[in-house]
């Protein structure tokens, strides 16, 4: 029996009591006990201040802090008491007009913190708000943290009269036209207030019978499976059912969606529980369901496991060694290959004596995700009859599809509903934790929860497959025209198949993207490995090819003597150009950013050059992104729009929001689209994707919602206007339409007209929709040390016509911070090291500068986009690393060839030079 002891608080302004024991947290309490949800757990380790609230006037983190440590009488402000829906704090209205909660997970510990700081400080200058951010380890994965600078700064004029409240809304333009627009997104309020549920808070509101769940997981790369001994485990205190592989009544494998038979396996491999052999780290080996989570933990840790191990093979060339044994019996560790042959032999070319030849061989990190919250599902029998299970999906009506069998349920069978999400980018268009919970529900039959803490997060969720990449390019040294180029790579997507050979096929569409190269000669391969699987992630393979094709190009300008800039602008695509695999580009956009771009690049050469000391030497870099908005070939969405009895509608459309904005990229379209309806932007209802109550709209990856869900709802739209139209020019009212027996429903669907690339010779059209940045970066990098700072960020970007600028400001500069993080620190190589954020080398707000500009070109109207809009989620994630890289080697000489650039590796460049 647990001892207790009564604690008096008052929690915003109210004498609470609570019964709890010394080692419980202050947040375990206020969320679990108290129910105010409002504060977010992330990592649960003190690294990224979700979890903030303000005790006895100092900020601190409620998830290390325990009961023990928390003063009688202590004063307890939550997000909940500074502000309400309807009745918001100046920081909270401040956070919805700066754009400054995209998924919103870490916006109640940052104004909590913010509030914390100007109850001490109500002048603060930026560095001040920053220095205060970096002291609590408030952390952002999204935002790039600009915008909650800018957020706190403008509250702080209110707060001290500088500056009216109304400096804090919105202003609607005089037209009612919100497309372009800075209009918060709807989700904000919630997310600002703390009264949005994300996963574990909606785990607080099932039933007292829900089960939670605890895995027993594998703690090595690659072994058989010699027995699992769950005898102990099922008699202990609360447990309900301990499960193991023969538990689960399908098929027991998750499909990695093959298609193509130039795939060699079948694409069954990934288990859901594992029974012969364990394939990664972290592999599930049993589901222990027990009445409470610490009840479940216990039992998990007396399961007994023996395991035979096996070579561990933690990157591609260790798998691809002529000795190495199939990982998984009967398919080669080499499952999948695309050539690319564009042009003439590129042989000939190289040997040329009029030609420039530059070469490299690269590796690029396994970048974890690192969304501050973690992995989160939970399942429960419906009264429909149907398993609904609840998560982070993105891909809601795929991840059906790609559970069913391996459960032993067809797609039908299953609801599969996405919850609101603390950030995924991409990780979550795997399925992770959804058939560990159905098959729990389907054995017991009763609700079963599961969150993974952070250390599962980091070990037990996809990365960035690392690509292995040997490259070069010629050049013409009298023109300098860009002559031909080879590549030969492999990828390392670890065990598991799901989306490797769309991954791979990344390369030979991207590496050169930007520049018309008439000559290509490529290999690309995928490779199973050991190390953790290979999931998406934003810039999916653009990061990778970027990183070689961006390198050569500015190498090339050097070896040529030319300016990096000048260089690109003389080889980007114009008129008569193609792609890499041989496709007409779909606008030209990059010479126009070029020269937006040259005034800024002239002037930080100017400011780098004088600046630079012999001990802290600076450069600037600049590095050229173009990507697909849209999935490879023909991409197509379905959704429907819902007249509403009070002449609004609601959305029935799955688009998932990761955070990146499906809510205000739904209804800033569908209110685009009415605008002769004049239907109020307050009257379209997004609603949250479920597989049961939509129809498929396709995942929220590829950036393809804006172009393909966007151009669907436009159609649905049209069709509601033509069926509603009177002929006075005006529409029927809802009471009119079923007056007149008009549907109240109305489907929408779209196609883009995209060609998959060539399985032999990779040529082909597979975007039609294509977004273009360039950034320019300015470094500074400590000579003794290696250590790089970032200083500055300038992007230019053709992403189309713009439907949302706050959302749109919003993926730049969280592409920024990630693309620094990718240059810098991240990586996910050792598993006791890069398991927390900390040790990953997460991007904190000092990492990141305040400095950061962007500049849109909207004139390019794409074609094949709702309005003419292209994507805004992943064309930025594919270069900023690259400027960075590039930046490096222009303050210094050090030319980085392996990610990340760690002090280490730089200090080893500069060695080199
Ligand atoms: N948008 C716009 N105008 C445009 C293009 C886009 O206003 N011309 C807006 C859209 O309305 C949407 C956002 O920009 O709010 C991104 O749109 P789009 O490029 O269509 O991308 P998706 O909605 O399909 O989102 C997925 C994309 C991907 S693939 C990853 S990974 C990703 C990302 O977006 N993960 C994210 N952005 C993220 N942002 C956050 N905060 N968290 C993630 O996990
Ligand atoms: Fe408490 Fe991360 S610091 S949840
Ligand atoms: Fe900060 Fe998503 S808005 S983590």
């Amino acid at each position: 029996m647990s001892s207790l002891f009564q604690k008096r608080m008052y929690i915003n302004g109210v004498e609470t009591n609570v019964f709890t024991q010394s080692d419980t947290t202050l947040a375990e309490v206020l969320r679990e006990q108290l129910h105010l949800t409002g504060t977010k757990v992330g990592c649960g380790e003190g690294q990224c201040g979700a979890c903030s609230v303000i005790l006895n006037g100092k900020v601190v983190r409620s998830c290390i802090t325990k009961m023990k440590r928390v003063p009688d009488y202590a004063n307890i402000t939550t997000i909940e008491g500074i502000g309400k829906p309807g009745a918001l704090h100046p920081l909270q209205k401040a956070w919805a007009i700066h754009g400054a909660a995209q998924c919103g997970f870490c916006s109640p510990g940052f104004i909590v913190s913010a509030k914390g700081l100007l109850d001490v400080n109500d002048s603060p200058s930026r560095d001040d708000v920053r220095n205060w951010f970096q002291k609590h380890r408030n952390a952002c994965r999204c935002t790039g943290y600009k915008p909650l600078v800018d957020a706190v700064m403008a509250a702080a004029e209110v707060i001290r009269g500088d500056a009216p409240a109304e400096s804090l809304e919105f202003k609607m333009p005089e037209d009612g036209r919100i497309w372009g627009s800075k209009y918060p997104r709807p989700t904000a309020e919630a997310k600002i207030t703390g009264t949005l549920d994300y996963g574990a808070d909606l785990g607080l509101k099932l039933p007292d019978d829900t089960l939670h769940i605890a895995l027993v997981q594998a703690e090595a790369h690659h072994a058989d499976i010699l027995s699992i001994d769950t005898a102990k485990a099922e008699t202990m205190p609360g447990v309900v059912a301990v499960l193991t592989a023969k538990d689960v009544k399908g098929k027991n494998r998750i499909f990695g969606l093959v298609q193509s038979p130039y795939h060699k396996g079948d694409g069954w491999e990934r288990p859901i529980i594992n029974d012969t052999k364990v394939f990664q780290y972290g592999d599930v080996l049993a589901l222990v369901c027990a009445d409470s989570r610490e009840e479940a933990e216990a039992a998990a840790r007396e399961v007994v496991v023996r395991l035979d191990p096996l070579p561990a093979y933690l990157s591609a060339p260790e798998a691809m060694a002529d000795d190495a044994m199939e990982i998984h019996p009967g398919t080669p560790n080499v499952y999948f290959t695309q050539p690319l042959i564009k042009g003439d032999d590129t042989g000939p070319i190289f040997k040329r004596d009029d030609v420039a030849v530059v070469q490299g061989d690269f590796v690029t990190s396994r970048q974890p995700h690192m969304p501050i919250e973690p992995d989160v599902s939970f399942a429960f029998k419906g009264e429909d009859g149907l398993l609904h299970i609840h998560s982070k999906s993105i891909a809601v009506h795929l991840h059906a599809f790609m559970i069913a069998e391996g459960m032993g349920l067809t797609p039908d069978q299953i609801a599969l509903a996405s919850n609101p999400m603390g950030g995924t980018f991409g990780y979550k268009l795997s399925p992770t934790s959804e058939a560990l919970v159905g098959v729990a529900v389907l054995a017991t039959g009763r609700p079963c929860f599961l969150r993974y803490n952070y250390f599962q997060q980091m070990t037990y969720t996809g990365k960035r497959s690392p690509f292995h990449i040997s490259a070069r390019m010629a050049a013409d040294r009298k023109t300098g025209r860009i002559l031909a180029m080879e590549h030969d790579y492999s990828v390392d997507h670890g065990p598991y198949c799901e989306m490797g050979s769309v991954l791979t096929g990344r390369g030979i569409q991207f590496i050169g993207a930007g520049y018309d190269i008439p000559n290509i000669r490529g290999m690309g391969r995928t490779v199973c490995t050991n190390h953790a699987w290979g999931a998406a992630f934003r810039g999916f393979g653009g990061v990778q090819s970027v990183f070689a094709g961006e390198t050569l190009v500015d190498e090339m300008a050097y070896k040529l003597g030319q300016d990096p800039l000048e260089f690109r602008y003389a080889n980007c695509y114009r008129e008569g150009a193609t792609t890499p695999t041989g496709a007409i580009p779909d606008v030209i956009a990059l010479p126009q950013l070029l020269e937006a771009l040259r005034p800024k690049y002239q002037e930080a050469k100017k400011r780098t050059a004088k600046e630079s000391t012999d001990e802290i030497k600076r450069g600037v870099g600049i590095a050229v992104g173009v990507y697909g908005a849209g999935a490879d070939g023909v991409d197509s969405a379905e959704v429907f729009i819902q007249y509403d009895p009070d002449n609004g509608v609601t959305l029935g459309c799955s688009w998932e929001d990761h955070g990146q904005g499906a809510d205000i990229g739904a209804v800033g379209t569908t209110h685009e689209a009415l605008r002769p309806m004049r239907v109020p932007v307050e009257k379209i209802r997004f609603s949250w994707p479920d597989s049961s109550k939509q129809p498929p709209a396709g995942p929220a990856g590829a950036s393809r919602s804006q172009v393909v869900v966007g151009s669907a709802l436009k159609a649905a739209c049209k069709a509601m206007m033509e069926a509603l139209s009177k002929p006075d020019g005006t529409f029927m009212t809802y009471e009119e339409a079923m007056a007149a027996e008009k549907p109240t429903r109305f489907d929408g669907s779209y196609s883009s007209m995209g060609s998959v690339c060539d399985p032999e010779t990779g040529l082909g059209t597979p975007f039609v929709n294509c977004m273009y940045t360039i950034y320019q970066a300015e470094v500074s990098v400590e000579v003794a040390t290696g250590k790089v700072k970032v200083d500055r960020f300038s992007c230019v970007a053709d992403l189309g016509a713009i439907n949302n600028r706050l959302a749109v400001d919003g993926q730049i500069y969280g592409c920024i911070a990630q693309g620094i993080g990718l240059a810098l620190s991240e990586d996910f190589e050792d598993i006791k090291k890069h398991s927390t954020m900390i040790g990953a080398g997460f991007p904190y707000i000092e990492s990141i500068p305040d400095s950061m500009e962007v500049e849109y070109f909207e004139n390019n109207l794409r074609e094949h986009g709702p309005f003419g809009a292209s994507g805004a989620g992943e064309g930025p994630m594919v270069n900023p690393h690259m400027a960075v890289i590039n930046a490096i080697r222009d303050a210094c000489g050090a030319r980085i060839y392996r990610l990340p650039a760690t002090p280490d590796r730089v200090l080893e460049a500069l060695q080199a030079i």
